[in-house]
């Protein structure tokens, strides 16, 4: 494709001006066009057996700059927008970031579709078409309040496909149909991302807010992406959700299968379906009814090929994550898959004694996880602790039982997007110096390591970094109205919200750092601690948590004695657009979760390469960050994921002993209800997480409180010697390449997949 002159042709086809003379928004649809188009141009991978990732999220972001990117058309696009006076990051502006999941799970299915395009590998997403993405998050009066987000316009990357089917819920019947977005590879290779949706929906259904009429499916089932926690309505309405998307899936595969030419007895041949936690666990019910009522198989039959096509990912060992439905509520939704599953959990209970490994407990409750583990042949953890963890406790009995089936698969990230796009300086930087290599093998990033003691090369890391910082004020300044310090660290935890990842003990040393300065003992160096988060709608304190961080935003940063010294932000709505912007300007990378509980985590591989150095307990991937990196370009502290094992199982932790003994804990603690907060703030909101840190502390947050204290010393005090920050950065790029999702990928089809 002639770039210039295509760009130049749409742009008076469409809008009847030459490129010079559109507008930001017009160049965006001229620019979307031209990306459709050079996708075009690629042949869809295939071969004669194909990956289904089935995720009831995909975290996409925004698509422009990625697909240009991949497209190798991103360069010469910038060149011309330059010449008018314009650049790709103010077009990109106009684009609605589709946001197609609540965090790490959904955009780990993103950054897969991206890596197995890449690979060329023949595979699908198959997800739903949410019309509302995850709620647009607005502070009010220091608490968080959600409103709908639409992200679908008439032009955008959706393609309507004119594949339609019935979906059965019992006796009603809603019409869905196949919206596909392509998925384009770096350099080679597309994709399919196939998204199912009612096609008799209703968003006049939405009025303000996030509520809406939940009981009338055939108008309202793929309007909302679901907040990770919420009432009985949006449960049921979630398991239609769940049915619908499997029911789609497993229909088109079936008939892509019957297109191929292929008896569907060698389904396990020619189809390999990816189960991304249990969301889309009714896949593998849903494909023995078909195949037994439809297709004349006999139960056995239909069992045994299914067994051998599913492959299940558990991303949480939270007990209350795992889902487990009652019978009645799948009796209501599906009843036609309730006596497949009954079958299933016969045969599991005539086969094994033990009640812990039944599909159905004794309160009539369907372990969905259960029906994964014994009706797939694979069961993966994403990150080596976390399978460790899954083999040696709480899947242990499962693991006794199959232990062949279970695997490790690290999790990781696209470097196109996490590198190539959101960082163009170091980029730029890396081709110079190691050459362009790394982009396609992540592992040559190591080359940078040659360079350690190389003054200009750390120089030129350190002004990367300073440059980035000075963009992501000016971000924060136009989005949150908030001066900061370029000259600051900046200290960065952007997550969802939860007690387990632990953001309250981040603000309790905020506020351990307020008093200090306030008592004369002031920072070398001023300090910036920025936090991005939503919370789930229904987790109060989650919520709570949020209230105490944007009072602690206001106090400290209206303080004309400290916030010199300490400033604190909470921005607004982080999500992937945010994340581009805030990761390649981080000193700091927070990654505090209570060991044992964060399965992975996979912004701890972000910041790292973009050179951040990570603040973290021995948990999730950072276990993998340090052996890789070494003790001496990371900062662990904290209880060990052993000892947080034992604490629950003799149930011995009390965190108001904790309080009781330590000065230092308990004036953070008491801050919290203290004067300050109280005029600011709001007392039911302050009393409820001061008493549930000193009552309960499920996540022992006090547990390693001064820990952190101290090792959030070591690391401010060791960003002054110049000279090892440096060289921290150094390695942590360098080391990087273990992380990027084409080689978890790669592991993936080398050990489940064999494409
Ligand atoms: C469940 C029931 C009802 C409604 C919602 C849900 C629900 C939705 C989303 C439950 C869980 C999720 C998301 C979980 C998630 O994002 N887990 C993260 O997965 C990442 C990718 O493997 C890991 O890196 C993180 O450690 C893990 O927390």
């Amino acid at each position: 494709m002639d770039v210039r002159k295509e760009f130049d042709t749409l742009a008076r086809k469409l809008y009847g001006r030459p490129v010079k003379q559109c507008t930001s928004h017009e160049l965006f649809h001229v620019l979307l066009q031209l990306a459709k188009e050079a996708a075009g141009e690629r042949k869809v991978t295939d071969g004669d057996r194909k990956i289904y990732y089935i995720s009831a999220e995909f975290l996409i972001g925004k698509l422009l700059s990625n697909n240009l990117i991949n497209l190798g058309i991103y360069e010469e696009v910038e060149e011309i927008l330059k010449e008018s006076g314009k650049s790709l990051t103010e077009i990109e502006e106009e684009e609605p970031e589709p946001s197609l999941g609540n965090g790490g799970l959904g955009r780990l299915a993103a950054c897969f579709m991206d890596s197995i395009a890449t690979l060329g590998l023949a595979g699908a997403g198959i997800g739903l078409n949410y019309h509302f993405g995850l709620f647009k998050q607005v502070f009010k009066d220091y608490l968080q309040n959600a409103e709908k987000d639409k992200w679908i316009s008439e032009k955008g990357w959706l393609k309507k496909t004119d594949v339609t089917y019935d979906i059965h819920f019992g006796d009603r019947v809603v019409k869905s149909r196949m919206y596909d977005i392509d998925v384009v590879g770096y350099e080679k290779g597309l994709n399919k991302l196939h998204l199912f949706d009612g096609e008799s929906l209703d968003e006049s259904l939405v009025k303000s807010g996030i509520d809406f009429d939940k009981t009338d499916i055939e108008k309202n089932l793929t309007l909302f992406l679901y907040p990770d926690d919420s009432d009985e309505a949006g449960n049921l309405l979630r398991i239609y959700q769940q049915y619908f998307m499997v029911s789609n899936g497993a229909r088109l595969i079936i008939d892509e299968m019957k297109e191929k030419g292929y008896d569907l007895h060698t389904l396990d041949k020619h189809v390999a379906i990816q189960i991304n936690d249990t969301h889309p666990t009714m896949v593998i019910p849903e494909l023995i009814r078909i195949l037994t009522q439809e297709e004349e198989f006999t139960m056995d039959d239909a069992i045994k090929v299914v067994s051998k096509t599913c492959a299940y990912t558990n991303h949480t060992i939270l007990a209350e994550a795992l889902e487990k439905w009652p019978l009645d509520f799948l009796e209501k939704v599906v009843p036609v898959l309730v006596p497949i599953i009954k079958e299933l959990a016969n045969r599991v209970k005539k086969e094994h004694k033990d009640p812990k490994v039944w599909i159905i407990d004794d309160e009539k409750r369907v372990h969905m996880a259960h029906i994964d583990i014994h009706y797939g042949f694979s069961v993966n953890g994403v990150a080596a602790i976390h399978t460790d963890i899954l083999k040696n406790t709480e899947l242990n009995c499962f693991y006794k039982l199959y232990p062949d089936k279970f695997n490790n698969k690290t999790n990781g990230v696209t470097f196109r997007r996490w590198l190539l796009q959101c960082n163009r300086p170091l980029t730029a930087f890396l081709d110079k110096t190691i050459g362009r290599e790394y982009r396609r093998n992540a592992d040559d990033l190591t080359r940078l390591l040659a360079f350690k003691e190389d003054e200009g090369v750390l120089n030129e890391l350190e002004k990367i970094k300073k440059e980035n910082k000075e963009e992501l004020v000016k971000y924060i300044k136009k989005h949150e109205g908030v001066d900061l310090d370029p000259g600051s660290i900046f200290d960065i935890q952007v997550k969802r919200l939860h007690e387990y990842k632990r953001q309250q003990m981040n603000a309790l040393y905020i506020i351990h750092k307020y008093l200090e300065i306030k008592g004369g003992k002031k920072p070398e160096r001023p300090i910036t601690c920025i936090f991005g988060a939503k919370a789930a709608p229904a987790y109060v304190i989650a919520r709570d948590i949020i209230h105490l961080i944007l009072v602690l935003q206001e106090i400290i940063n209206k303080d004309p004695d400290v916030s010199p010294y300490l400033k604190v932000v909470m921005v607004t709505n982080y999500n992937v657009t945010y994340a581009e912007k805030l990761i390649p300007a981080c000193d700091i990378s927070e990654q505090i979760s209570l060991a044992s509980k964060e399965a992975s985590g996979t912004s701890n591989m972000k910041f790292m390469l973009n050179g951040a150095v990570t603040l973290g307990t021995d948990d999730g991937a950072n276990v993998e960050i340090h052996d890789l990196v070494g003790d001496d370009n990371i900062y662990i502290f904290g209880a060990d994921s052993d000892t947080v094992i034992n604490h629950y199982a003799k149930a011995d932790y009390v965190s108001k002993d904790i309080y009781a003994k330590s000065k230092v804990v308990k004036e953070a603690v008491d801050f919290i209800t203290g004067p300050l907060c109280m005029k600011t703030g709001h007392k039911e909101n302050l009393e409820r997480l001061y008493k549930e840190l000193i009552n309960k502390d499920w996540f022992m947050t006090l547990l390693d409180l001064e820990d952190y204290i101290k090792a959030k010393d070591r690391i401010f005090a060791d960003y002054e010697n110049r000279d090892k920050w440096r060289r921290m950065m150094l390695v942590n790029i360098s080391k990087a390449g273990f992380f990027s999702s084409d080689r978890t990928i790669a592991e993936y089809n080398r050990d489940i997949w064999k494409l």
